[in-house]
């Protein structure tokens, strides 16, 4: 590649790395060392594990595979791998105190932003090789950001973090309720994408029938609607699995949502607010929006609906990177980068409309797909087989094990919390379908009805 193009990667990973650590900061600094060593949920790690896991894996890929330079804490390796201790268990690990986490964070920062600036980007194979692995490490740190503003959202006490409030609904005039995305071939996943991780390659023709999709999220008052109708306690809307585990785990509504005097109210990282009734839903786990879905009549869409839905261009017969296009995410296009600490209402952005019109596919809630995390045809873990392939249910773990309650489900899209490097058309997420504290939502789909929506079948091109 030209070197003009060499050095603008190299900005644009250095800024990705910078801010990235600039959002740590933030997340971490705000609360003192009891805070930071505190266990808020024992679905989560104390903030401080987060934050030195931070640094262990950016010195195990820059320093140590980018750099080829001698490890700086061996040691530490057993105590920050996600994989040998699970969440529940990490308090009693022998981690670094706050400041000697930051303390190691900084010098590993320090040595990783040198190796960086070495590192001769000019042939496709380093740039493939190396300069993907601080991507990925600036991915990673952004991940784990965002899992930290999910342990935010779970503590107790007063409120440490704000925000500005999102811009209103796009329009005056009412949305239609649904798009219509005609059948045909789009390309799925990529093979091109210099940010791409592994679970995302490689691209490949995926062949679907016309469907119809939610213009935007449900929102909370749709969701009420549910709840209202008895739809806790009607176990037709639910799999077998999801009914025996919200009655076990006596599930009333999306977490974060409490009664009181007739009133719905939501806890809000601190703050208890009315439910904003046009916002969309979040806090639900999958077995809530499969439910929901069904007693709409209607179902989740498939990973390959929603991300045809995202990156389809009818015009040209191409998949784009965003909805919207090729552009870069702006502020007018998406609710991301945890600009705002809420979703903006169903209806926002409309400059980020895709083309069928479906708004806020990126940004602003993760949306549970009715698919499993699986491999793409031709499939290749890289650089390490934890980040995708020990998920997937031919090489993961026993789907039937200890809390998890089937198979690992796919989520697109990103929500308010999620950094626009780790977000994109193509970008997979995947949790356990009991899980609710992630910024997880939804949107609906259903088939044509051949009477009642007289459409083509095919995308006319
Ligand atoms: C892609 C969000 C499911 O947090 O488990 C972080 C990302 N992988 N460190 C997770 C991840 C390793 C991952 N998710
Ligand atoms: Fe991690």
């Amino acid at each position: 590649p030209p070197a003009a193009d060499v050095e603008r990667t190299r900005d644009a990973v250095r800024a990705a790395l910078g801010r990235a650590r600039d959002r740590t900061r933030a997340l971490t600094d705000c609360l003192d060392d009891e805070q930071l060593t505190a266990q808020h949920s024992p679905l989560m790690s104390p903030l401080v594990w987060d934050l030195a896991h931070i640094g262990n894996q950016e010195e195990i890929w820059l320093v140590r595979a980018a750099g080829d330079r001698p490890a700086l804490r061996p040691e530490l390796d057993a105590v920050y791998d996600a994989f040998r201790t699970p969440r529940a268990d990490r308090p009693a690990l022998a981690m670094l105190s706050p400041d000697e986490a930051r303390a190691f964070v900084d010098e590993v920062r320090r040595l990783s932003l040198g190796i960086l600036a070495d590192l001769p980007l000019d042939d496709e194979d380093t740039l493939t090789a190396h300069g993907f692995l601080h991507a990925m490490v600036a991915q990673h740190e952004q991940q784990h950001d965002e899992t930290m503003l999910a342990t935010h959202q779970l503590r107790r006490g007063e409120p440490v973090l704000h925000a500005p409030p999102p811009p209103g609904e796009g329009s005056d005039e009412p949305l239609p309720a649904e798009v219509l995305v005609l059948g045909g071939p789009f390309t799925m996943g990529t093979d091109a994408d210099p940010w791409a991780l592994d679970n995302e390659r490689p691209a490949h023709l995926v062949e679907l029938g016309p469907y119809w999709l939610d213009t935007a999220p449900v929102t909370c008052g749709a969701y009420q609607e549910f709840v209202d109708a008895g739809g806790y306690d009607d176990p037709r809307w639910w799999q077998p699995e999801g009914w025996a585990y919200v009655h076990r785990a006596g599930l009333r509504g999306p977490l974060f949502w409490r009664v009181e005097e007739g009133r719905t109210l939501r806890r809000s990282f601190g703050r208890l607010e009315p439910v904003a009734q046009a916002e969309p839903v979040l806090h639900v786990c999958w077995y809530e929006a499969d439910a929901y879905a069904r007693w709409a009549g209607r179902r989740l869409p498939t990973e390959a609906e929603w991300e045809k839905a995202a990156r389809h261009d009818p015009a040209s017969g191409r998949s784009r990177r965003h909805p919207w296009g090729d552009e870069p995410p702006r502020e007018r296009h998406a609710n991301l980068n945890q600009r705002h600490l809420r979703p903006a209402p169903a209806g926002a952005y409309p400059a980020g409309a895709a083309p069928t019109g479906a708004r806020q596919l990126l940004g602003d809630v993760w949306e549970w797909t009715s698919s499993d995390f699986t491999a793409y045809p031709g499939f290749r873990a890289h650089p390490y087989a934890e980040y995708s392939e020990v998920f997937f249910p031919s090489t993961g773990p026993d789907p039937g094990r200890s809390d998890g309650v089937g198979r690992y489900k796919v989520l697109r899209g990103g929500s308010f919390g999620t950094d626009e490097v780790a977000c994109r058309a193509t970008f997979r997420n995947w949790d356990l379908p009991i899980r609710r504290q992630i910024f997880a939502g939804f949107r609906t789909a259903r088939d044509p009805v051949p009477a009642r929506d007289p459409v083509p079948a095919r995308d006319p091109r």
